[in-house]
This record gives C-alpha cells, sequence and structure tokens, in this order.
C-alpha cells in the first residue's frame, strides 16, 4: 500500500473516496463534515436520510462507516465514519483506530483503490494531533485491506509536520 500525506481541503482530493468525520446523526456538522455537504451538494444528506430511515435508525455508532455517493466533489463515494469524542479518563484509541479499520473494510466493499483520510477526531472531538496521527497511521499500516493508495488530507501545515514527523 502507497501511504501519502498532502496539505490541503479533503473535499478538492480526486480520489476513490474520500472519508468524512461525521457524527452518528449522519445529518452534517461543522469541520470537514460542513465542508463535505456544503462542497457535495444535497445528494450526499439526501442518502444519509436514507441510511437513517433504514439500517442506522439510532444512528451510526462510534468507530463504524457506511458510503455514501459523493455527489458534485471529485471523487466517487464518501465513505462517513463517527470518530470517539477524546477523553482524558478513558482510553478510546481503539475506537479511533476502528474509524480507519472500518472505512477501509467498506473501501473494499465498494471496489475503492484510493482513499483520503481527514484527521478524524482532531477538531471538534478534541483528540491531540500527535496521539490522532500514531493510531492513524499504527491502524492503516495494519489494516488487512485491497485499497492501494492511502492519503492523508492535513488541513494545516501543524497537522501536516505532525503526521510527517510520525510517518
Ligand atoms: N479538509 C481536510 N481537513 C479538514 C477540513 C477540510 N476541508 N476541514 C477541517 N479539517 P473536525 P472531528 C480538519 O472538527 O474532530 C463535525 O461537526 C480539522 O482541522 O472536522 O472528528 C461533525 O459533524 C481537524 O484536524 O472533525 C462532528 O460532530 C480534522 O479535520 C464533529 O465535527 C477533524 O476535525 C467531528 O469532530
Amino acid at each position: 500500500m502507497k501511504l501519502t500525506l498532502v496539505q490541503g481541503d479533503i473535499t478538492r482530493q480526486r480520489a476513490d473516496a474520500i472519508v468524512n468525520a461525521a457524527n452518528s446523526s449522519l445529518m452534517g456538522g461543522g469541520g470537514v463534515d460542513g465542508a463535505i455537504h456544503r462542497r457535495g451538494g444535497p445528494e450526499i444528506l439526501e442518502e444519509c436520510r436514507k441510511l437513517r430511515a433504514g439500517q442506522y435508525g439510532k444512528g451510526l455508532p462510534t468507530g463504524r462507516a457506511v458510503a455514501t455517493t459523493a455527489g458534485r466533489l471529485p471523487a466517487r463515494w464518501v465513505i462517513h465514519t463517527v470518530g470517539p469524542v477524546h477523553s482524558r479518563s478513558e482510553d478510546r484509541s481503539a475506537l479511533l483506530a476502528s474509524c480507519y479499520t472500518e472505512s477501509l473494510r467498506v473501501a473494499d466493499t465498494l471496489g475503492a483503490a484510493s482513499v483520503a483520510f481527514p484527521a478524524i477526531s482532531t477538531g471538534i472531538y478534541g483528540w491531540p494531533m500527535d496521539d490522532a496521527a500514531r493510531i492513524a497511521l499504527e491502524a492503516v499500516r495494519q489494516a488487512d485491506t485491497a485499497v492501494t493508495e492511502v492519503r492523508f488530507v492535513l488541513f494545516d501545515a501543524a497537522a501536516y509536520a505532525t503526521f510527517e514527523a510520525r510517518l
């Protein structure tokens, strides 16, 4: 598997699938979730609504992943995953790792060869970047997947530098 790091906006990435750091409701939010729905258009939310009306009536559990169309984005699919909120009192790193492995598992079911990830849980959900980078890189490296390219799309220079140091 080829692992690459880029600094930029994930909504601009050409990849078979881009991953969204969503929340359980799948109804959109701020951060990368807001950007994906804004730029991708209403088609994505429409599919999310159908998922909520069907299989995910109670919402998508933390650490799980599900795919929709990518609407107007230059990707074929958006894989929505729900990161854990960072906690000082409880070790939730297995749930964060699960976001990466479950997203890759969904990518495999789609036949996606290239997948772009944001740094899940490192914004509104408060996960320290260095620890999140360690967990993300380890999870992706150890994943049993047919995906041949994983790209981490880091929003700012500091996040990029942290991932680069870890890599
Ligand atoms: N491209 C790439 N990375 C981005 C972009 C972008 N366009 N925008 C932000 N980031 P966050 P979370 C980075 O808050 O912490 C939403 O409301 C950002 O700098 O998007 O998992 C959801 O609905 C940070 O490093 O996701 C949930 O309620 C990283 O993406 C909640 O936020 C993740 O930040 C999820 O929180």
